[in-house]
């Protein structure tokens, strides 16, 4: 009889392709898995998703004969310089999630929020002998995410998760979140470490990318929109995800829905606006996120309209001064993310992880160019938010 998995241990590696970060063979990933409380054995170890700063496997465990998977990260310390702070966070948040969600008698539950499992020494994550920092995760089986949406429904379902995910946190006892990294998205500071990594030429890449540089330069001023108005009062500081790219969030295989908002490393107190913008990046982008060709780039006003509408279903929190700004936060997450892959290419793409030489330059290209695209837009966009909130809450916006 032909086995269901693979009887013999397995690992899938990234072969052939240049990477900025360490593999791990299969021995010391059971070694690491051997450490935290699940019971049967493992049998693969396989590379897993496309983000750019944790290293994640999928672990596959004959469990008496049935095959489990999880989720086993290494957390990026030398990002997240506090990984105790970080999964301090991720506990409580991920169990205040919870508790709302079991309040009912939902079997499923624990497909709804990610589900830490602890270390055998009852800690949620593991050391190893190298100094690194590994967590386990339940595996959210039937459920997929995407790193490029084809379809209005699923830009719907996805902003609508991550406003849900907001409201979810809006009243989290404790007091307040670690900041897993301060001043994540202040655009000026953005600015500043570009201005150093430009000053250095660590690399010489200036010359290479001048025109980038002054695109930035020309576009000073309005980065510091949404920080004023926060220091003004006028926008308020919430709970948020802070890395809400649509690979972050888990769309049911079988409803279409947002079942799970993943990736928790950088919730702490930010704006809603930057969340909403990044799903509006990441998104509303027409084509990958690191393309050569950039005739191919832009924003999809259609994709957008239908995040509009997914966000404003669910974020009936949001005050004026937010709703003013709903559009505009795209435009402005997309510029600082352009920036920081900037500056990283300028410093030798020590941050972002790369498959090849170059790539860092080619995603800030594409970021600058999705902002001409809004910029070329942004009426178009005003007037999509300005229909929506009105469909929406038809008493508020004239
Ligand atoms: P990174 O910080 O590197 O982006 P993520 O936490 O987003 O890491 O994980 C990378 C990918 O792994 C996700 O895009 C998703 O496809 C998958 N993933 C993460 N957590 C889970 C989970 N609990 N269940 C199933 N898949 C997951
Ligand atoms: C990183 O971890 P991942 O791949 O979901 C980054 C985000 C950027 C994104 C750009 C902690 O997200 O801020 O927007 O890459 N995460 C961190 O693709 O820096
Ligand atoms: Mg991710």
């Amino acid at each position: 009889m032909r086995p269901i998995w693979p009887i013999w241990p397995i690992i899938i590696f990234n072969q052939g392709k240049k990477m900025n970060r360490a593999e791990f063979d299969f021995a010391t990933l059971c070694e690491v898995v051997h450490n935290f409380n699940l019971q049967g054995d493992v049998f693969r170890a396989e590379r897993y998703g496309s983000g750019h700063i944790n290293d994640t496997y999928k672990i596959g465990v004959n469990l008496a004969g049935s095959p489990i998977n999880y989720i086993l990260q290494r957390i990026n310390h030398s990002i997240f310089k506090q990984p105790d702070q970080l999964m301090e966070n991720i506990l409580r948040v991920t169990e205040h999630q919870r508790s709302k969600l079991s309040s009912g008698s939902d079997v499923d539950a624990s497909r709804k929020s990610l589900t830490v499992v602890a270390a055998k020494d009852g800690l949620p994550y593991v050391r190893d002998d190298a100094g690194n920092w590994w967590r386990v995760y339940l595996f959210i089986e039937k459920a997929q995410t995407w790193d490029r949406i084809e379809n209005n429904n699923f830009a719907f379902e996805a902003a609508k998760a991550f406003a849900g995910f907001q409201n979810q946190l809006a009243d989290i006892p404790g007091g307040r979140l670690h900041e897993t990294i301060p001043d994540f998205h202040h655009t000026p500071k953005r600015i500043e470490t570009l201005d150093r990594a430009v000053a250095e030429d660590s690399h010489g890449r200036v010359a290479e990318v001048q025109a980038e540089i002054d695109f930035v330069n020309q576009r000073r001023e309005e980065c510091a929109r949404l920080i004023r108005r926060c220091e003004a009062g006028e926008i308020p500081e919430r709970i948020t995800h802070n890395d809400t790219k649509i690979n972050n969030v888990m769309l049911d295989d079988a409803s279409g829905k947002g079942i799970c908002v993943i990736d928790l490393d950088t919730v702490m107190p930010g704006l809603a606006l930057y969340d909403f913008g990044d799903v509006v990046r990441s998104a509303a982008a027409a084509s990958r996120e690191d393309e050569q060709d950039l005739t191919k780039v832009g924003t999809r006003i259609e994709i957008f309209e239908s995040l509009v509408e997914g966000y404003l279903s669910e974020a009936t929190f949001l005050n004026e001064a937010e709703l003013e700004e709903l559009a505009f936060s795209g435009r402005l997450i997309t510029m600082t993310i352009g920036i920081r892959f900037l500056t990283d290419y300028l410093s030798g793409d020590q941050y972002f992880r790369t498959h090849r030489e170059g790539q860092n330059r080619d995603r800030c290209r594409v970021q600058f160019q999705m902002v001409r695209s809004m910029e070329a837009q942004a009426d178009a966009m005003e007037a999509v938010v300005r229909a929506v909130s009105k469909s929406v809450s038809p008493g508020r916006c004239s």
